[in-house]
């Protein structure tokens, strides 16, 4: 019989520490020389990214103009803008691929645009001109040394926000502490969405949220299905124009709301892995 290496956690343990020493030994390399090399290595890999927008048209320019060109598919995922978003985006990269969002909110968005996306990694990019496009190299040359999951941190060194006021700042880092103590993590930073992911995780990430609590979802399950996860730094600039569709209190309750939920009854992990009959292949004669 022939079977597939199970996902067990010691292999996941020792997965991770390589995946660390290989950023860590490779880290003066960064950015784009890093993704050069691993195509260098023969690797090949497809880049989406995955751009949230509602009313963003005087930002969306700023943003799709300055995406790297080595992505490979550009999702605009348009909240039912009344502006002109989705023209100004089409005008400036007439390859953008436009999908009107299913539900309400950022979560929801954030859902559809995943569900679309094809590239074996994804990238998530706000529309408002606060995440800089050329920091994506971080995020995939994380994700080619291994990591599942790579979030960004306005707190680690060579880090910084321009855009956190001092409620939002203090309200994070309650949140970041609550996640801490309570899943054992030593994450920096939690609700920020400039993150990236492999597409084939998708299904472990199991997510459901609609609102701004998606980025700890995202955290949470990736935590609970034992994934590999990496913080790379990143400067978070103010949005460029309009504003914010946050609201720290009522949004910072929902997400603390998600994470007592999240506490209180841990998504059931089944600790047998039941395979059936006919995915077994005899090696030997029957
Ligand atoms: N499609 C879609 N995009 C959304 C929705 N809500 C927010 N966004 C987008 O998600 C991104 C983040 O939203 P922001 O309003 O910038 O939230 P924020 O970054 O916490 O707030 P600021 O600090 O003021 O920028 C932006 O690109 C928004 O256009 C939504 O309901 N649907
Ligand atoms: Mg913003």
């Amino acid at each position: 019989m022939t079977l597939q290496p199970l996902n067990r956690s010691a292999l996941q343990q020792r997965s991770r520490k390589e995946a660390a020493d290989r950023m860590a030994a490779g880290h003066a390399h960064h950015a784009l020389s890093t993704v050069r090399s691993d195509a260098d290595h023969g690797e090949t890999r497809t880049i989406s990214v995955v751009v949230p927008a509602m009313n963003e048209e005087r930002n969306i320019a700023w943003v799709l103009e300055r995406i790297p060109p080595y992505v490979d598919e550009i999702l605009l995922v348009d909240g039912h803008s009344t502006d002109a978003t989705v023209g100004v985006a089409r005008q400036v990269r007439p390859d953008v691929r436009v999908v009107s969002q299913r539900g309400c909110g950022k979560g929801a968005a954030m859902r559809t645009g995943f569900e679309e996306a094809v590239g074996d990694y994804v990238v998530v990019l706000d529309a408002d001109g606060s995440m800089d496009p050329g920091e994506i190299d971080y995020y995939v040359s994380a994700l080619d040394n291994g990591y599942d999951l790579v979030k960004g941190s306005r707190e680690l060194p060579g880090s910084g926000s321009m855009d956190l006021t001092p409620l939002r700042r203090w309200g994070n880092h309650v949140l970041v502490a609550t996640v801490n103590v309570t899943w054992g993590s030593e994450f920096t930073d939690l609700c920020y969405g400039y993150l990236a992911f492999r597409r084939d995780r998708l299904d472990d990430l199991a997510l459901t949220g609609r609102g701004f609590e998606i980025e700890a979802e995202i955290t949470i399950n990736a935590i609970d299905a034992g994934l590999r996860i990496a913080e790379v730094p990143t400067v978070e600039l103010s949005r460029h124009y309009g504003t914010s569709h946050l609201n720290a209190w009522r949004d910072g309750r929902r997400i603390l709301g998600f994470l007592t939920r999240a506490r209180l009854s841990p998504r059931s992990r089944p600790v047998t892995d039941r395979i059936p009959k006919r995915a077994l292949t005899p090696t030997h004669g029957a």
